[in-house]
C-alpha cells in the first residue's frame, strides 16, 4: 500500500492521493465502488516491481513467444448479414471479473504482477443471440466478444442498424448507454445523457432496455469507438464500456484480417484490448499475402502513437508512416497487404506508457 501511494503520489495531487486511499484498501475486501473513478489516472512505475518467480516467467515467456501456428481464416458478421434490410444487435452490459494481465507477468521487465493489482470488477458490453438469449461466441483473437472492448458493431454504408441494449450491470448498479460514432441517428438514439432532453436512452437504468436506430450514411466508413455516454460514463468506461464500430463502403471488399486495438487505461495500466504486456495484449497473425487491416481507436484520457515493426503504410496524405498520433474519443483504420514473416512489436510508442503495458506481439507466417 505503501509503495502504491507513493507512486500516485508521483504523479497527482494531495486530494487524488486521499481519494486512491480507499481503493487501495479495498483491494484485499471485495467489490469495487465509484472510489475506482478517482484512481484512474494512476500511473503504474516500471521501476518499480516486484520480480517474476522465475518459473512463471519462463512459462509466460514459451507460450508469447512461441512460433506461430497457421491462423484461422477470419470470418466477418457483416458478410454472414448482408443482403438485409435492417441489421440487429442484442447487446447487454453485463459484470465480469476482468484481468488485466492474466499471465501475471510482464515478460519484458521480468516482473510480477500481482493480482490485487491486476482485477477489476468491469462492466462490458457482450452481444447476444436475439432476444438476448445467449451470449453469442468469440471468434476472434480479440475485439469480438470476448470482454474489453466490446462487441464489434458491423455495417455497409447505407445498412440501417438497431442496437437492442439492456443494461444488467448488477455489481455497480449505474445507468449505462450507448452511444455511436461513425453513424447518422435522431437525438433520441444519440445515447448521450442529456439532463431533461435526452429521454430514456441516455440514461437507461439496471434492468431496462433501450433500442438505438442508426443508418450508416456516406461518411460512415472506417473505424470508430461507441461508448457510454450516460451519466455515470466517467466511472463505466475505465470499467470497459467501449468497443470499435466497423462500416465498410457499399461494394468494399472485407480484409482477410482485421484488427482491433483500443488503447485505454485500467487500473492504472496502459492497455490494449483491456490487457497489458506481451502474452496479454492479443498476438495477432497474419499469412504473407492477406490483406490485413488495422482498427485502432482510443479511449480514456492519453494521448497515444500507434507503432508496428517491420511495417509502413500511407497515411491520409498519401506519404508513408509508421507510426500515428491518436487521442481520446479518435480512431483509424489502415490496411496493408502483408510481406514481412516475422515476430513483430506492435505499440505505443509513448514509452512510458509501452513499459506499462501498452505493447503486443504480431506474427507473420508466409
Ligand atoms: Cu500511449
Amino acid at each position: 500500500m505503501t509503495r502504491r501511494a507513493a507512486v500516485v503520489a508521483g504523479i497527482a495531487t494531495a486530494a487524488a492521493v486521499a481519494a486512491a486511499a480507499p481503493l487501495v484498501g479495498q483491494t484485499s475486501g471485495g467489490a469495487v465502488e465509484p472510489a475506482a473513478a478517482a484512481t484512474l489516472h494512476e500511473q503504474h512505475s516500471p521501476m518499480t516491481f516486484t520480480p517474476a518467480d522465475p518459473a512463471a516467467l519462463d512459462a509466460a515467456r514459451k507460450e508469447a513467444f512461441a512460433p506461430a501456428a497457421t491462423p484461422p481464416p477470419q470470418q466477418f458478421t457483416s458478410m454472414a448479414t448482408n443482403g438485409t434490410r435492417i441489421r440487429h444487435y442484442w447487446i447487454k452490459a453485463v459484470n465480469v471479473k476482468w484481468d488485466v494481465a492474466p499471465n501475471g507477468q510482464d515478460v519484458l521487465t521480468a516482473r510480477r504482477v500481482d493480482p490485487v493489482e491486476r482485477q477489476l470488477d468491469a462492466v462490458v458490453y457482450r452481444a447476444y443471440t436475439p432476444g438476448w438469449k445467449k451470449p453469442l461466441p468469440n471468434r476472434a483473437v480479440a475485439g469480438d466478444n470476448d470482454g474489453v472492448p466490446g462487441p464489434v458493431i458491423e455495417a455497409r454504408v447505407g445498412d440501417t442498424i438497431h442496437v437492442h441494449f439492456k443494461n444488467e450491470d448488477r455489481v455497480h448498479k449505474l445507468p449505462h448507454s450507448m452511444h455511436f460514432h461513425a453513424f447518422s441517428y435522431a437525438p433520441g438514439s444519440d445515447g448521450a445523457y442529456i439532463p431533461q432532453i435526452s429521454g430514456r436512452g441516455g440514461n437507461v437504468p439496471v434492468g431496462k432496455s433501450f433500442t438505438y436506430k442508426l443508418t450508416a450514411g456516406p461518411q460512415s466508413h472506417g473505424a470508430w469507438p461507441y461508448h457510454d455516454h450516460s451519466s455515470s460514463m466517467h466511472e463505466s468506461i475505465p470499467q470497459g464500456l467501449y468497443g470499435v464500430v466497423a462500416v465498410y463502403r457499399k461494394n468494399e471488399k472485407p480484409p482477410d484480417r482485421r484488427f482491433v486495438v483500443a488503447f485505454a487505461e485500467h487500473k492504472g495500466f496502459n492497455t490494449i484490448n483491456g490487457r497489458a504486456f506481451i502474452g496479454n495484449t492479443p498476438t495477432f497473425q497474419a499469412r504473407v499475402g492477406e490483406t490485413v487491416e488495422w482498427n485502432v481507436i482510443s479511449m480514456g484520457e492519453l494521448f497515444h502513437t500507434f507503432h508496428t515493426h517491420g511495417h509502413r503504410w500511407l497515411n491520409h496524405a498519401g506519404v508513408p508512416i509508421d507510426n500515428q498520433e491518436i487521442g481520446p474519443g479518435g480512431s483509424f483504420r489502415m490496411r496493408w497487404r502483408e510481406d514481412a514473416p516475422g515476430t513483430w512489436y506492435y505499440h505505443c510508442h509513448v514509452e512510458s506508457h509501452q513499459m506499462n503495458g501498452m505493447i503486443g506481439l504480431y506474427k507473420v507466417t508466409r
